[in-house]
């Protein structure tokens, strides 16, 4: 994914390189990161909404991918953030969706990438986006210091994820202020609500802490109700249900 990835950023930087994405970065107002962070702080838990059309684990899950229709549905229904897959290989995603939903809802939006160069950062600001997704586990902390004080001064937001207790401790001395715990193991793609639950505690309240990944029913919901967790992203079950404000409205009550 990473070489995938890579690879693709190298075949853009061709076609456009950096420094004019950078002329039009310039030109775009900056949003204000803190107001992200402030709207997931707020008592409750708020819901992240995915529009994922496949997944490596999961393969196809949306044969029919109104995208637009989706995310509109999604903001419709009262959601928090919407995240766009933007990676085309493993998750037929693209840079085009993110920056139509973006153009059309009202909810801050995530490009969800597997961000490994300042161009990613820049085109996500150019998209409209208003946070960018930085995984520890794939970044030298080096460059996640790096690419968080790029999108602070793009004026976006960035949702750090981390698996486990030692990147938790890497992302929170980086500097991050978003923190997300993905509760799928990326080696067998196995999926456990208590990787995020055992680490709520070592995050501080100033922080929304946000569980990714395999969440399903209302007990999951439940669960994370009482842990006191601030944000929870769902892809593949809002992605599979028909009816996406009934289902939204039932993990909301
Ligand atoms: C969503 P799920 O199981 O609800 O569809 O998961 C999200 O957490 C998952 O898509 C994801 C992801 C990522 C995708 C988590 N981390 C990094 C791409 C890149």
């Amino acid at each position: 994914l990473v070489k995938a990835t890579q690879d693709r950023v190298k075949e853009e930087k061709a076609q456009e390189p950096l420094s004019e994405l950078k002329r039009q970065a310039d030109l775009i107002p900056n949003k204000n990161p803190q107001k992200v962070i402030d709207r997931f702080l707020k008592p409750g838990l708020h819901f992240i909404g995915e529009v994922k059309k496949a997944s490596p684990s999961k393969g196809l899950i949306a044969k029919d991918f109104p995208y637009l229709e989706i995310a509109t549905d999604y903001d419709n229904a009262g959601i928090d953030a919407i995240s766009v897959l933007t990676e085309p290989k493993f998750f037929q995603g693209n840079l085009t969706y993110l920056h139509e939903i973006t153009q059309k809802v009202n909810v801050p939006v995530l490009r969800k990438d597997f961000t490994i160069d300042p161009y990613m950062i820049y085109q996500a600001k150019i998209s409209g986006a208003s946070l960018i997704l930085l995984i520890v586990a794939i970044l030298p902390k080096e460059k996640l210091v790096e690419y968080l004080q790029l999108a602070e001064q793009l004026g976006l937001a960035a949702l750090v994820e981390v698996h486990n207790q030692d990147e938790l401790d890497i992302a929170l001395s980086a500097g991050a202020k978003i923190i997300g715990v993905n509760n799928r193991n990326l080696k067998d793609f196995t999926v456990d609500l208590n990787n995020s639950l055992n680490l709520r505690d070592q995050v501080p309240a100033n922080i929304p802490f946000i569980t990714e990944s395999g969440i399903k029913t209302t007990d999951d919901i439940r669960r994370l109700k009482a842990a006191n967790v601030n944000g929870v992203l769902i892809g593949e079950t809002f992605m599979r249900a028909d009816d996406k404000a009934a289902i939204i409205k039932k993990f909301k009550s």
